[in-house]
């Protein structure tokens, strides 16, 4: 058995490559963290109570009947969503106010008490059937903070949060990410006793209540575990920005794939921004909602710097996006398009390399711009500074360029230069940058170029799986 697994690792290496890949540096990505890494961008729906409560965290008291979306259309939500360009949606099955929107067997305080449907009804389901109709991947919220619970701050209550993730993690289809809320505590209507609650240290007891997510659902991605807060909910990350983090969290080491001695972790972060000033739909927020403008500045200072995006939208009480919303999310699809619709890389006549390791091609520049994720451009070990250079068949105007590491081996770059070349053969520095990990955008003025440069410094050796040219035809919102 041995020998035929070795035989079949080398067979690929043999072909296409005469010296070895690269060794991994530092911590790398989980085959779950991968996959996430490629979903990029996916709504985020908050939608419960608040909604007809005009509230954002409800005390946990609302009438379970205040809950009646009259046109609920959850294909509408994702009909929008695929237009802006999303790959998923994670939904508030239930939110800190405590109301679920699954007809959960383990509480009352659901949609089954509810006027919608005559509590026939079942928004996670919907929303799951409508996301896979149109390919999108799904997840849940599940607010570990529950203002409506008497049992909340007893172990008991801990026992349910785990039977809730079982029931939505065993009925819904397969989840890419579970998203559990980091407020907690405080004051709410918990069966009716209104008072302060406070839980202290270890309440939920992480490490073994997220065994049910690894047990249940494997490839789902815990918010607070596989991947981190980005620390605002304003739409960046800063830079630089890496993913390996000290494995500070040992209690999280029984479910998270760390080892106790690791002294690095990957750990991604999401950045979770509204549409909206609040996270739940207010009337007197129709005027607020971001433009295409303000969305595609927060495309790159997120996805555009190596994070994902979960950008919330949330319904309004008929039960559907308002058409503000859905302007603009339409809007930035078509943005997107013209931004990264017209890649230049055809265009590429000669690419050269500073160092391309072993003087392989197998490694050679023209690796990073052939399309495919799997092959990437790469130097000799110990060479940590390079140079690629792409000349262009013709003058072409380049006005956009990505990057993105080959992350399975690690994330290296902590540096880069792009230059561009006019026609008196002069290289004009057209922007440079820190960290790249999973993938950079930069966008800078036309440029009328024979050729691009691209100069990286890194840790260690860079991989880089990915280098885009692009002529962009968006010209901002009209
Ligand atoms: C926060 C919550 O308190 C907000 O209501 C919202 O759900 C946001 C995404 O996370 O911690």
């Amino acid at each position: 058995m041995r020998k035929v697994l070795f035989f079949l690792m080398w067979v690929p290496m043999a072909l296409f490559a005469k010296v070895n890949p690269p060794a991994a540096f530092g911590p790398v990505p989980t085959a779950r963290q991968l996959q996430w890494h490629d979903t990029e961008f996916y709504a985020f729906i908050h939608f419960t109570t608040n909604t007809f409560n005009d509230l954002e965290w409800g005390y946990g008291d609302a009438d379970p009947n205040i809950f009646n979306p009259t046109e609920f259309d959850a294909e509408q939500w994702v009909k929008a969503m695929k237009a802006a360009g999303m790959k998923g949606v994670v939904l508030t099955a239930k939110h800190h106010d405590g109301f679920c929107l699954w007809p959960s067997a383990l509480t009352d305080y659901s949609v089954k008490n509810s006027k919608w449907m005559d509590g026939k009804g079942d928004i996670v389901g919907a929303v799951q059937r409508a996301a896979k109709k149109y390919g999108l991947k799904f997840g849940v919220y599940l607010s570990p903070w529950d203002r409506h619970d008497l049992r909340y701050g007893s172990h008991e209550y801990v026992e349910y949060y785990r039977g809730q993730l079982r029931e939505l993690l065993t009925q819904y289809g397969t989840m890419f990410e579970v998203w559990e809320d980091g407020a907690n505590g405080g004051d709410g209507y918990y069966g009716g006793l209104c008072e302060e609650r406070r839980i202290h240290g270890d309440y939920y007891e992480w490490g073994t209540t997220n065994m049910v997510i690894r047990e249940l659902q494997p490839n789902a991605c815990v918010f607070g575990g596989d991947v981190r807060w980005c620390g605002n909910e304003s739409g960046y990350i800063d830079e630089p920005w890496w993913c390996a983090q000290p494995n500070m969290d040992l209690s999280k080491c029984k479910y998270y794939e760390c080892k106790e001695t690791d002294k690095e972790v990957w750990i991604p972060a999401e950045v979770d921004v509204s549409i909206r000033p609040g996270w739940f739909f207010h009337e007197s927020e129709n005027d607020k909602v971001r433009s295409v403008d303000n969305l595609l500045g927060i495309y790159y200072s997120s996805i555009g710097r190596g994070a994902n995006l979960i950008l919330n939208i949330p319904p309004n009480k008929k039960g559907l996006f308002n058409e503000e919303d859905v302007r603009s999310l339409e809007g930035l699809g078509k943005a997107l398009k013209e931004e990264f619709g017209n890649c230049l890389n055809k265009q590429i006549a000669k690419a050269e390399a500073s160092n391309t390791r072993g003087e392989d091609k197998a490694y050679g520049p023209l690796k990073a711009t052939d399309g495919k994720k799997d092959t990437y451009w790469a130097t000799d070990d110990g060479v940590n500074k390079a140079t690629v250079t792409y000349t262009f068949k013709k003058c072409t105007t380049v006005n956009r360029a990505m990057i993105q590491e080959y992350i399975p081996l690690g994330q290296r770059v902590s540096s880069f230069q792009i230059e561009a070349q006019d026609n008196h053969g002069h290289w004009r520095q057209v922007a440079t940058g820190t960290t790249i990990g999973h993938k950079k955008l930069v966008r800078f003025p036309d440029f009328e170029a024979y050729g691009m440069r691209v100069t990286i410094e890194a840790k260690a050796c860079p991989v880089i799986s990915n280098i885009s040219f692009f002529q962009s035809t968006y010209k901002g919102q009209q």
